[in-house]
């Protein structure tokens, strides 16, 4: 029997979207539909440890929260790891061979691509995000700065199995997942989650991925905590979220972010903090919050070198080499599937 995934994409397959903005632009749309979100969030918000994913900050808002994350002083991630590609991006380019179907997971604005187009030279490059309307901007922008570059965009929730809607069998397959966002999941689920990547690009495909380093407290605390407020601005933008798409009635003022290192379990916790007791409503169903309870929104796990390579190991990637700062705040690794 079919599932609901493979459906999808067959229909993905025979109508694929051909974007009128940019004819080199093909998209494909797996769509998250909002049932699942509206169902992940209820039981989230269930459970005796409230929780929402990750993913569900990315709407239009939230994307455009993320980019100016992306570009605070005290938010490290994003230029280290772009100075990193922009250092050694001949060498990446070299591990991972040109004419390939490079496949990105959670691409956001693509502006990391934009530093290895040069030296990669992929055939195809198939950026896969969750929001939508971001994804196709973003394509449609990369496509006019490099006319002979294919696009096939994919609007897909990359943290459930999905299938490529093109095969494209004549091309190597790479991946390309930057960010540290592999720290969102929790480590058992990263190393279920690289398997499948490698699948998806075989046995000797290779796996580009950013992976954030266990570092001084301080550094990780401000990182997530920034002055101007625009991490808290990013959490809180979830319930607006969830008020205008899922029904609901979060008072926004009722709520504080919280993010902390836990040490113990190497990963910055994000948290929403409601300040008093309070009952909310989400699509027709109540919740009930204590002053101080929590809803767990984000982890964000950093790693050691060799911790990250037992977590590849383990999925059955090869680690062929790492590449960091000076300070090694951060690191990019290539693996290779072994199959
Ligand atoms: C997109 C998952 C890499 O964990 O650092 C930034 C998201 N959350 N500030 C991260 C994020 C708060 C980010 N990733």
């Amino acid at each position: 029997m079919m599932n609901a995934v493979a459906r999808r994409t067959r229909d993905a397959l025979s109508d694929p979207f051909h974007d009128e903005a940019s004819d080199a632009v093909h998209f494909h749309d797996l769509h998250p539909a909002r049932a699942d979100m509206r169902a992940e969030v209820l039981a989230g918000l269930a459970s005796p440890q409230k929780r929402i994913a990750p993913k569900f900050f990315y709407d239009a808002a939230g994307s455009r929260l993320f980019d100016a994350i992306c570009t605070l002083p005290e938010y490290y991630p994003t230029r280290t790891e772009i100075a990193i590609l922009r250092e050694f991006g001949a060498e990446m380019a070299q591990r991972l061979g040109r004419d390939a179907l490079l496949v990105e997971l959670g691409s956001g604005s693509s502006l990391k691509i934009r530093v290895l187009l040069e030296a990669l030279r992929p055939a195809v490059y198939m950026p896969v995000d969750i929001s939508r309307d971001h994804l196709l901007d973003s394509a449609r922008a990369l496509a006019s700065t490099f006319p002979e570059l294919q696009v096939h965009a994919v609007c897909a929730d990359y943290s459930v199995p999905f299938v490529l809607p093109v095969e494209l069998h004549d091309h190597p397959r790479a991946a390309f997942f930057p960010g540290s966002s592999v720290g969102n999941f929790e480590p058992a689920d990263a190393e279920r989650f690289l398997r499948r990547v490698g699948e998806m690009i075989g046995r000797g495909g290779r796996l580009l991925i950013g992976v954030d380093l266990v570092k001084d407290h301080s550094v990780l605390n401000a990182a997530y905590n920034d002055a101007a407020g625009t991490t808290a601005a990013f959490n809180l933008n979830l319930l607006q979220r969830i008020n205008r798409e899922l029904d609901g009635n979060f008072d926004l003022d009722a709520f504080r972010h919280e993010a902390f290192f836990n040490d113990e379990l190497s990963r910055i916790e994000m948290h929403l903090i409601s300040t008093r007791d309070q009952q909310v409503r989400v699509s027709g169903e109540s919740f009930d919050f204590r002053e101080g309870e929590s809803i767990h929104t984000e982890c964000s796990y950093k790693y050691r070198i060799e911790g990250f390579h037992a977590l590849a190991r383990r999925a059955g990637f090869e680690p062929e080499q790492v590449w960091t700062d000076a300070d090694e705040l951060f690191s990019v690794q290539c693996l290779v599937n072994r199959g």
